[in-house]
């Protein structure tokens, strides 16, 4: 019996993941538009916490002011009658064909000013709703042939676009952070800041980079073979996990943006093990929403795409339930301590030992009998046969 979640719990949707009429490069849409504000009220009735959306999303490109008002009146209705958070924002800056070559680093450069106004006034939108985290997806950022875009420009001119708009939010005083999604290649053939690693070492170089993380997205670095819950520990380990997009992907292929869990489900088991029960005390390491970017399939009815946002949200319970299982069984214990995994967190020094106290240490080396370390197993295999019995609820 899966459990069911509560607004506790912090999910949350994007409008344009239960929305997605089901249009692909080969088909039309097999479903009819969804009104946002029917999503805020089924979403709520589901128990999630909140809705997040691009600009377009809620307000079609190129509608008046007045229009505009409209709709942003009609969601906030529907967010005071459910209760709905909007914890972050984000602009489409890539249907229109005005963005075939990018946003931030089209190589016109009258699109990238158009693109940075569109983003300031999205953030202005985002600040009142009070999303505290922007993202920005990059998803036209980039290129198909490689003599088409100097990259080392393009990563010139997406850097002047983050520092501009960091600092209009730090000059109007918003309480908002950024976050950089990382995706390898669709719709580019190749998107600039590829994976998780590319963000990090692109932030690095900003000029506000202390309210700049990472939003990785679990299909976007299996669709370039990585390791999704390694690229999250690293982005914790950066203290950059400012959100997170939970869906399924099976292996490498086009973006299948499945529901979570529907891929790689043991990734998912020690994702949500990280998340929630890695921290010093056992305790979650990353407190902000667990939000939904995928796509409901587009074989599924309008019941199925209802069916699809229960499903990421009873998997993701389901996996907590598993793991806190596996954390307190003592089997699993005696075998984490058999394979080392706990003694990693001691340090290779001793406290107030030099480099030349280790040169110094014969039992390091001299007397190190290489042979006889060489010889123990470390039992990888069974600790993960442990966590597969407690996945498949046989222990
Ligand atoms: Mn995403």
């Amino acid at each position: 019996m899966a459990p069911t979640p509560t607004p506790a719990d912090r999910f949350t949707f994007g409008l344009w993941t239960v929305g997605w009429q089901g249009r692909d490069p080969f088909g039309d849409a097999s479903r009819p538009a969804l009104d946002p504000v029917e999503s805020v009220h089924e979403l709520a009735a589901r128990g999630a916490y909140g809705v997040t959306f691009h600009d377009d999303d809620l307000v079609p490109f190129g509608s008046t002011d007045g229009d505009r008002d409209k709709h942003i009146s009609r969601f906030k209705d529907a967010l005071a009658e459910t209760g709905m958070q909007v914890p972050m924002m984000t602009t489409n800056l890539f249907t229109h064909p005005v963005f075939k070559d990018g946003g931030f680093t089209s190589n016109d450069r009258s699109v990238r000013r158009f693109a940075l106004r569109k983003v300031a006034r999205n953030i202005d939108l985002a600040a009142e709703l009070g999303a505290q985290t922007y993202v920005f997806w990059g998803g036209r950022e980039g290129a198909e042939y490689d003599g088409a875009k100097d990259v080392r420009a393009a990563l010139d001119r997406y850097r002047e676009g983050i520092d501009a708009l960091a600092g209009y939010v730090l000059e109007k005083g918003y309480d908002m952070r950024f976050a950089i999604e990382p995706k390898p290649n669709e719709p580019r053939g190749d998107i600039l800041l590829p994976t998780v690693g590319h963000a990090l070492a692109f932030i690095a170089e900003l000029e506000h980079s202390d309210m700049v993380g990472l939003n990785p997205e679990v299909g976007h670095e299996q669709m370039a073979g990585l390791n999704f819950a390694a690229g999250i520990a690293q982005a914790l380990w950066a203290g950059k996990l400012f959100h997170i997009d939970l869906n399924g992907q099976r292996s490498i292929k086009f973006d299948q943006d499945l529901v979570f869990g529907h891929g790689d489900l043991l990734n998912a088991f020690f994702l949500v093990d990280l998340l929630e029960h890695a921290g010093a005390d056992g305790g979650p390491t990353y407190d902000g929403p667990r939000h939904f970017d995928y796509k409901p399939s587009r074989t599924e009815d309008m019941a199925g795409v209802w069916d699809s946002a229960e499903a990421c949200m009873s998997t993701y319970l389901l996996l907590k339930e598993r793991t806190a299982a596996y954390r307190a069984d003592p089997e699993v214990q005696a075998a984490l301590e058999a394979s080392g995994v706990s003694t990693l967190r001691r340090p290779t020094l001793d406290p107030g030992e030099s480099l030349e106290d280790l040169l110094a240490d014969r039992s390091a080396y001299e007397d190190f009998d290489a042979e006889t370390a060489a010889r123990h197993g470390f039992g990888f295999v069974r600790l993960n046969q442990l966590a597969l019995e407690h996945l498949l609820g046989a222990r």
